[in-house]
């Protein structure tokens, strides 16, 4: 074919705008089409009958309120307060205000048709001091959120740790006292939340309140702390997990389902073929060792043992017992992907180095790579066969911009979203035990370090006035549930 030249295209190109804006006789596009025929085209693309639709939010990123009904602070209002540590200096002190507005967000949840609401649950408004002394304030706001959720029909899944620790907490995560104070909290949030709170989520990401808080320093509590600390506070993280999870168990008003967030690193392989395909699946379970492989397998595997060398925490008698605690789901964060091909090696792979010319979303560290979802998936459930899975996470932030007339049409997050649900759409269709997906986020909220420079929300904020404004994603999503398929 000849190409054409600037002139002529720029005629092609004006002849189909000019016909996109006419209505033309259904014949102009050809008879043939499928459409013509009423095919259904998107049953091919629709999810299982009862697949739960949600969207998630954390007690730190939205409530503000930092100080009211008797909160306490926590390590995040401690570490936002830290001159040089926030983007911009930018703290959680009023975030959303969700602390008074969450009835204008279940209305935003109903609004979306959305059947679940992944929160989390401040432990320092439920105990100040981060244990003893209960107060009664902050159990009330929850009530009066779970409350309004359920009187829309929407189902509360419950996080009781999305890394804002109660500052009081001595030694933070770096004590194997926060692990049993994180089991008491647990025991206190099912005495009273099971009668209506069926869903709990012990804790998020471990490795975002363990390494990049205590190694990292990026996040609160902020320190460089040497690898054996660090083994040491990873296996704190855990056994809080393991220790929450028996407690809930065991104080629970009826049958509960009890799982966690996590943000095991996802690996896909380069080539879909069985060898590389295996070697994402090693990946997978040598390089989430500390966390959700310790979980799933009630203990540490040999190769991380002999990686970590002098460094290998303390481990008590009965700690596995409680960190390998039977699930009813893994949930599992997901944003971007690592690329793994086999090799001849003993570890059997290799995490392949991005080129510089990857394409990402706003945020630098969300490469795209939409297959994350199916591979964070099918690597869990080939590995370890958990009995159900949900994605409790998945989302990426845009550069947001509101329109005079009030509109923000975030197509780069919307491209994003389909191609993850398009390969959510293959796990399940693969009869994968996946059950749900949590949209992050319901509203753009305080994104942590990067403070309120990066928006996640489907909903824009006006963080001066607090307004609340669909953004193209909104509709969008309102869409996929209504017809609980990709569209
Ligand atoms: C999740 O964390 C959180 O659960 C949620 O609270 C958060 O708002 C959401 O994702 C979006 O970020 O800047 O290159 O050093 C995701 C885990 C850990 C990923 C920190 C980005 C920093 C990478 N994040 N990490 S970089």
């Amino acid at each position: 074919m000849k190409d054409l030249t600037r002139r002529q295209f720029g005629t092609v190109a004006a002849a189909a705008a000019a016909l996109a804006g006419t209505s033309l006789p259904k014949f102009a596009f050809g008879q043939a089409s499928q459409a013509d025929q009423g095919a259904d085209h998107n049953s091919v693309r629709k999810f299982p009958e009862g697949f739960l639709w949600g969207c998630a939010t954390a007690s730190y990123q939205i409530e503000g309120g930092a100080k009211e009904g008797g909160r306490g602070p926590s390590n995040w209002d401690i570490f936002s307060h830290t001159p040089g540590k926030t983007h911009n200096g930018d703290t959680g002190d009023v975030a959303d205000d969700s602390y008074h507005l969450y009835k204008t967000d279940v209305q935003l949840l109903k609004n979306l048709g959305v059947q679940t609401y992944r929160m989390s649950l401040s432990w320092s408004r439920i105990f100040p001091e981060g244990k003893g002394q209960a107060n009664a304030a902050g159990l009330d706001y929850y009530n009066r959120v779970i409350d309004e959720l359920l009187a829309n029909n929407i189902t509360p899944y419950v996080t009781l740790f999305h890394w804002d620790l109660p500052a009081a907490l001595k030694g933070g995560w770096q004590s194997r006292d926060t692990s049993k104070a994180f089991g008491d909290y647990a025991a206190y949030v099912a005495q009273n939340l099971s009668d209506r709170v069926t869903h709990f989520m012990t804790t998020n990401e471990f490795v975002c309140f363990t390494d990049l808080g205590y190694q990292v320093g990026q996040f609160a509590p902020g320190l460089k702390l040497p690898l054996k600390d660090v083994c040491q506070i990873r296996h704190h993280g855990i056994l809080a997990h393991g220790l929450g999870v028996q407690a809930i168990r065991a104080n629970a008003k009826g049958p509960v389902q009890v799982g966690l967030a996590e943000n095991a690193q996802v690996f896909a392989p380069v080539i879909e073929t069985e060898e590389h395909i295996r070697a994402a699946q090693r990946a997978t379970r040598l390089m989430n060792a500390p966390f959700l492989t310790a979980l799933m397998e009630g203990k540490y595997i040999d190769e991380y043992l002999h990686q970590i060398g002098p460094n290998a925490p303390k481990v008590e008698a009965g700690d596995f017992a409680a960190i390998g605690s039977p699930l009813d789901f893994v949930g599992h964060n997901v944003y971007q992907p690592a690329y793994v091909s086999a090799a001849n090696t003993p570890i059997g792979f290799t995490i392949e180095k991005l080129p510089d010319s990857y394409p990402h979303m706003f945020s630098p560290w969300i490469t795209l790579g939409p297959e994350a979802v199916y591979w964070a998936i099918r690597n869990v459930c080939d590995l370890w066969h958990p009995k159900a899975m949900f994605i409790t996470e998945n989302g990426c932030s845009s550069d947001d911009k509101l329109t005079p007339d009030g509109k923000i049409n975030d197509i780069d997050r919307l491209m994003f979203l389909r191609n993850s649900l398009t390969h959510l759409h293959r796990a399940a269709a693969e009869g994968y035990p996946i059950k749900g997906y949590f949209l992050w986020s319901l509203l753009d909220n305080y994104e942590w370090a990067d403070g309120y420079s990066k928006r996640f929300g489907i909903h824009y904020v006006d963080f001066k006035t607090e307004k609340r404004y669909p953004k193209l994603s909104a509709e969008w999503y309102g869409e996929v549930i209504k017809q609980n398929a990709v569209v």
